[in-house]
């Protein structure tokens, strides 16, 4: 009770450390029609500028977790880009393969939004700054490689960056290296009305693991559930 009262409440510390930034879409652009592929760890905080971007212009992408020691998706990145360093995007839209996330950012909203980045994400070493006291609040949560199986399908996840409850989700998600589709579904997004079609209502996390047939609402049920059906 008291951990979860600890998570919940940090998780939340670090979207207020944002000041909500990733809660409400903004102006969207072109769609791309293949979809984007994220290398990135949640504890990380520029990781974090790429993802509140994602939320704002209502992209989905396909998340390959490099949590530290992960031995998965990190050497892909070394031998795709040069270096461990993160986030790295790679879009087959464009054909961009990218590290930076001022330059990732700035990539997305001149291809699939107004042009224009978010005052929220073009304050250089202030929204620098502030992204490392969103991750402050959860100090290493997320960051280090857990032992777990491979599924052989992408894990799917609707969540949005503000969203405390969805950053529990995420964390296991990357702890556990499972790759999955984050669809984000933030205020405004009109991505919102399928989705409530097809969960039955407007809650994230959301989880649907195509490798088992589980779908599931509460971030405490989906932390618990990937521990149990991955961790080994
Ligand atoms: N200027 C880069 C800095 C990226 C960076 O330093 N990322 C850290 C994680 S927060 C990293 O990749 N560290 C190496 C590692 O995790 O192995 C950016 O904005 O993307």
């Amino acid at each position: 009770m008291l951990r979860r009262l600890f998570d919940v409440g940090s998780s939340l510390g670090a979207s207020i450390a944002r000041l909500g930034t990733g809660m409400q879409v903004g102006e969207l652009g072109p769609r791309p029609t293949r979809r984007l592929r994220l290398y990135e760890f949640e504890a990380c905080p520029y990781c974090r500028k790429v993802r509140e971007a994602l939320s704002i212009l209502d992209l989905e992408a396909e998340i390959y977790p490099c949590p530290r020691n992960g031995p998965r998706f990190r050497p892909e990145v070394v031998r795709r880009g040069g270096k461990a360093m993160f986030p790295f995007l790679v879009d087959p839209n464009t054909g961009d393969a990218m590290y930076e996330s001022d330059d990732i950012v700035r990539h997305l909203f001149e291809n699939y939004g107004s042009g224009q980045v978010p005052r929220s994400l073009a304050l250089g070493p202030l929204t620098n700054l502030s992204s490392f006291a969103a991750s402050a609040q959860r100090p290493g949560i997320g960051a280090f490689y857990v032992k777990a199986k491979r599924p052989d399908e992408l894990l799917e996840l609707y969540s949005f960056e503000a969203s405390p409850f969805s950053r529990l989700a995420r964390e296991a998600l990357c702890a556990l290296e499972l790759p999955y589709v984050l669809h984000n579904v933030a205020q405004g997004s009109p991505s919102r009305a399928a989705f409530r079609r097809l969960s039955g209502k407007m809650q994230v996390p959301y989880l649907i693991d195509p490798n088992t047939g589980e779908q599931m609402f509460e971030s405490a049920d989906i932390v618990d559930y990937l521990y149990r059906t991955y961790a080994v």
